[in-house]
């Protein structure tokens, strides 16, 4: 536990930079550390499916230098099939279908106008995550259906507070299976967290309230509350989600301060459906989309944007502690549209 202290700080501090985040600076920094282009590297990988199939979808479509309707509609098709979503398709093929190209158009730029298109939808929602220091503790709620990477993402978000010298407390809130909870107790020693737990079976809302009241009595910074994603049935879960709100509430009215929704990339268009449901049953404040180095379908990114402007405060690139990053609009945009 202690000697990862140092090394989580030296990797953490780099990429996220060590700023207060309460002064609505997006905390992002751009270093071109071998870290950072090691992660960059991991997001164009896992973009690479997503962006191959569109920048070939372009390229056969534009080897030609006519733009005819029936390109454009083939460009819509090649845009929709990429899970970006109808809206941004359809503001794409406006945008080239304006006359700016009558003297011919080339794959090249398509690939331009999709990445500012894209940039432009993901621009405003990129907001850091902020700890409100007037809240001893800021109480994170992190929900999302099962393996989406909630347990990973509180460890690697407890490893960043940590390294910015805040006290954390992590909430075993997924009682549901005994795996888990030995999970969070490992992120705990990793990242120098204390870990409140009770037996497997427990009644979640009970644990999440006894949590808030030590990490009050501790004088926290940040609670970090894990939850099941798979209980019996959908509507169990979304009840159990309801009662911890509730709970909270008891102890803190304005808490959660923040609900973050967990989502895997590489689930394309299923993410949009939980986003939907997550967001009217759990009042969702803010996503991370993890799983981003694997095989993502980053697209369904956009379209979830596009429909909900909902913040999205990072995404993962691996399972390591330290592979949790900002969200970056242009770097995603590019990653998308790279040929
Ligand atoms: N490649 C990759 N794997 C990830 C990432 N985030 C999480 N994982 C892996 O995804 C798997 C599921 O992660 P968990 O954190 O257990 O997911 P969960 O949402 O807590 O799952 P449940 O507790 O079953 O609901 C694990 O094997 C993680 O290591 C990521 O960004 N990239
Ligand atoms: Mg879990």
């Amino acid at each position: 536990m202690s000697e990862s202290g140092p090394k989580i700080k030296s990797t953490l501090g780099r990429i996220w930079g060590s700023k207060s985040t309460s002064d609505g600076d997006p905390g992002m920094e751009e270093i071109e550390s071998p870290a950072r282009q090691g992660w960059l590297g991991r997001l164009k990988a896992g973009l690479g499916k997503t962006s191959t199939r569109l920048s070939d979808g372009i390229t056969g479509l534009f080897n030609k230098s006519t733009l005819s309707e029936d390109t454009l509609d083939d460009l819509e098709n090649v845009l929709i099939e990429a899970d970006l979503g109808l809206d941004t398709a359809e503001r794409i093929i406006e945008t080239l279908g304006k006359g700016r190209y009558e003297k011919g158009i080339q794959a090249d730029d398509v690939r331009a106008v999709l990445k500012a298109e894209v940039e432009r939808v993901l621009e405003p929602v990129a907001r850091a995550l902020k700890i409100d220091d007037s809240h001893k503790p800021h109480v994170i709620l992190v929900v999302g259906v099962n393996g989406t990477g909630k347990t990973t993402t509180i460890g690697k978000l407890a490893a960043k507070f940590h390294s910015e010298g805040k006290k954390v407390v992590l909430a075993a809130g997924d009682t549901f299976r005994a795996a888990a909870i030995d999970q969070l107790k490992i992120w705990g020693q990793r990242t120098g967290s204390n870990v409140v737990a009770r037996d497997i079976g427990s009644d979640a809302a009970g644990l999440v309230y006894d949590a808030l009241a030590q990490a009050q009595d501790e004088g926290a910074d940040v609670l970090l509350l894990d939850t099941a994603g798979r209980l019996q049935n959908k509507e169990g879960l979304m009840e159990e989600l309801a009662k911890v709100n509730r709970v909270l509430h008891k102890l803190d009215p304005s808490a959660p301060h923040d609900v973050l929704l967990v989502l895997d990339a590489t689930t394309g268009q299923n993410a949009l459906s939980q986003v939907d449901v997550f967001r009217e049953r759990t009042g969702v404040t803010g996503l991370i989309m993890t799983k981003l180095d694997g095989t993502a379908r980053g697209g369904i990114l956009v379209a979830i944007s596009a429909k909900h402007g909902l913040a999205v405060h990072a995404i993962g690139v691996g399972e390591g502690v330290d592979d949790l990053q900002p969200f970056d609009a242009g770097e995603f945009a590019q990653a998308i549209a790279a040929g």
